[in-house]
C-alpha cells in the first residue's frame, strides 16, 4: 500500500515536469518512482536532463534512458524532486536516511524550486522523531562527536548519537567516503539554530535538516493527493 503511494506522490511530481527542464533527480525509494515515471516520459520523447543526487539514482537513470549532466556542467536547476524522511507544515525537513543528503543539498540549493514527495505518514507536527543524519569526517571522529554532544546539551537537547553501520557491521560509508552519525533527539524544538550551529563544527560535512530548500510537497495518504506550498 505505502509503495502505491508513494508511486502516486511521484507520478504527480511527473506531471509537472515539461520539455527543456533541468531536474535534479533525488534518491529514496519514492524519488525511484519519479526517476522511473521520467524514464517512461523520456523514452517517449520528453526532452529533459537530470542531475542525480546519488551513485544509485545515476545508476537507475542510466538504466531509464535518463539524459544525465553534473552540477558543473548544469549549475543552476530548473526543479528537484526527492522524497524526505519527514516533514513539518513549514517545509521543513529531515532528510538522509538514505545518507545521501550531502548530495541532496547541493542539488537542491542548486534548484529553483524542490517538490518533496512522501507518503503522508512522513507529515509531523514537530520535526526529530527520525533520527537526524548527521555526515562526517571519518578523521577526528571522536572529536566531532563529542564536540557534537556538547552542542546539544547547550541546545537542552538530549539523545544518543550513534554511528551508522552497513549490514555487515562496518560503518556506513556515504557516496563522498563520510561516515554517518545518527542523533536520536526526539523532538527538535528550534532547528533552525541547530542546523546553523551544527555546520560551525569541524568534522561536520553536513546534517539532513533542510530549512528553507523544499517550495512544495505532494504527500499521498489514503484518501488522496495532498499538495502543500
Ligand atoms: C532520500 O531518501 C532521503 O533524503 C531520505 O532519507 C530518503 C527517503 O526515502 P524513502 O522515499 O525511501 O522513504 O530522499
Amino acid at each position: 500500500m505505502s509503495d502505491n503511494l508513494k508511486r502516486a506522490a511521484a507520478e504527480r511530481a511527473a506531471s509537472l515536469v515539461s520539455d527543456g527542464m533541468r531536474l535534479g533527480l533525488g534518491t529514496g525509494s519514492t524519488a525511484a518512482h519519479f526517476v522511473a515515471a521520467i524514464g517512461e516520459r523520456v523514452r517517449g520523447g520528453l526532452k529533459v536532463v537530470g542531475v542525480p543526487t546519488s551513485e544509485a539514482t545515476r545508476a537507475q537513470a542510466e538504466r531509464e534512458g535518463i539524459p544525465l549532466s553534473t552540477l558543473d556542467e548544469t549549475p543552476e536547476l530548473d526543479l528537484t524532486v526527492d522524497g524526505a524522511d519527514e516533514l513539518d507544515d513549514e517545509l521543513r525537513l529531515i532528510k538522509g536516511g538514505g545518507g545521501a543528503h550531502l548530495r541532496e543539498k547541493i542539488v537542491a540549493s542548486a534548484s529553483r524550486r524542490m517538490i518533496v514527495i512522501a507518503d503522508g505518514s512522513k507529515r509531523v507536527a514537530k520535526l526529530g522523531r527520525f533520527p537526524l543524519p548527521i555526515e562526517v569526517a571519518p578523521f577526528g571522529l571522536k572529536v566531532t562527536e563529542i564536540a557534537i554532544s556538547k552542542l546539544f546539551s547547550s541546545l537542552d537537547l538530549s539523545g544518543d548519537l550513534r554511528l551508522r553501520q552497513s549490514a555487515d557491521g562496518a560503518p556506513f560509508i556515504t557516496d563522498g567516503g563520510h561516515f554517518i552519525l545518527d542523533a536520536h533527539l526526539g523532538r527538535i524544538e528550534k532547528p533552525n539554530v541547530l542546523a546553523s550551529t551544527l555546520n560551525y563544527i569541524p568534522g561536520v560535512v553536513e546534517h539532513g535538516l533542510f530549512l528553507g530548500l523544499a517550495t512544495g510537497a505532494i504527500l499521498a495518504t489514503d484518501q488522496g493527493l495532498v499538495e502543500l506550498g
